[in-house]
């Protein structure tokens, strides 16, 4: 019995030593330690073994369990244990896709619009949403009884400071600093209030303004066409309509045909055929004077668009607030 639990622990120290990996561990475990493995076999002789001998035999057999055990201890942590290696991870299977966020539709569009200004030459300012009434208003000739000065209309911080209620402060910032040529827009959050399903107390505007010797309407209509041919498709037809201003004389509004039923009139464009989409104007001479430009030598043009109202049409929103609700089931569409 001594000389069998002997062989039995050199045989499984030498299997157990040349195994190449953790199958063959697995195996191995199975054979030598197994519920009917050769070593519980041995465990059974135990019972023919003479009542003096039993204490040496019982210990020497406890001691090869236990050293085999430690061995194969050993050998799972070498090779790691046959489940994770092969049979738990499947290669074969397609990966888990991970969730990534995406660019807000507002995010996209807005975008888009400077990056079409910035291939026509155009600067990008940006500036403070807490604006003076001054550049707000005052520079931009809105006289001092003007309906959009009410309180009603303007979110007023105290009696000179407003939340901008347009991006045109900007304009007259760059003015300022810079003489004439001038090509620049002011992409940015403004402020007003009002809210329903055309307006939200905050919103995005992009405001434009070209400012050289020489600037006439043509070049209004050149720049906004080619804009609308870029945001929607080169076919859209446009539309110059007069208007009022108080920073523009002459003023004008611009519609697009209607991108919903390309003009034959549906709910959308309130069976018009048209959709207004833009405010501009050439810039009124009070305006340059307040900056202390020379009339005589400069002339220039604006325009302002609403964010919102551009995403709207190209997206097919029928809901402004939808923007500022983060209803994934809404955002992931875009
Ligand atoms: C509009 C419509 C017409 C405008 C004017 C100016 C400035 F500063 F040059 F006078 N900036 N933006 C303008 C003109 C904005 O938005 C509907």
């Amino acid at each position: 019995m001594k000389t069998q639990i002997q062989e039995l622990r050199t045989q499984a120290l030498a299997d157990i030593e040349s195994a190449g990996d953790a199958k063959a561990i697995d195996e191995l475990n199975i054979r030598y330690l197994g519920r009917k493995g050769l070593v519980n076999d041995l465990m059974k002789g135990m019972a023919k073994v003479p009542a003096d001998e039993k204490p040496l035999i019982g210990r020497l057999a406890n001691e090869l369990k236990n050293d085999l055990q430690d061995a194969f201890a050993k050998a799972v942590e070498k090779f790691g244990s046959g489940k994770e290696a092969g049979d738990v991870v499947d290669v074969t299977l397609p990966g888990r896709p991970r969730k990534v966020g995406g660019l807000h539709p507002l995010t996209t569009i807005n975008l888009e619009i400077c990056d079409i200004f910035t291939r026509l030459g155009f600067d990008i300012a940006q500036g403070p949403e807490v604006e003076l009434d001054y550049y707000n208003f005052e520079a931009l000739n809105f006289p001092k009884d003007h309906p959009a000065r009410d309180m009603q209309d303007t979110f007023f911080v105290s009696d000179n400071v407003v939340l901008r209620t347009h991006t045109s402060p900007m304009q007259v910032r760059t003015m300022e600093k810079q003489k004439p040529p001038v090509r620049v827009i002011a992409p940015g959050k403004v402020y007003r209030c009002d809210s329903d399903i055309t307006h939200t107390p905050m919103f995005a505007q992009v405001e434009g303004l070209v400012v050289d010797k020489g600037i006439s309407f043509a070049d209004l209509k050149g720049v906004l066409t080619t804009l609308v041919h870029q945001i929607f498709d080169d076919k859209t037809p446009l539309r110059f309509r007069p208007s009022f201003f108080p920073f523009t004389e002459p003023s004008a509004e611009v519609d697009i045909g209607c991108v919903m039923c390309k003009g034959s009139g549906c709910r959308v464009c309130s069976h018009t055929g048209w959709l207004e989409i833009l405010g501009s104007g050439m810039v009124h001479p009070r305006v340059f004077e307040f900056v202390g430009y020379d009339t005589s030598e400069i002339s220039g043009f604006a325009f302002g668009m609403g964010v919102e109202r551009i995403a709207m049409l190209k997206y097919g929103i029928d809901d402004i607030r939808k923007y500022y609700e983060n209803d994934v089931r809404f955002l992931n569409q875009f």
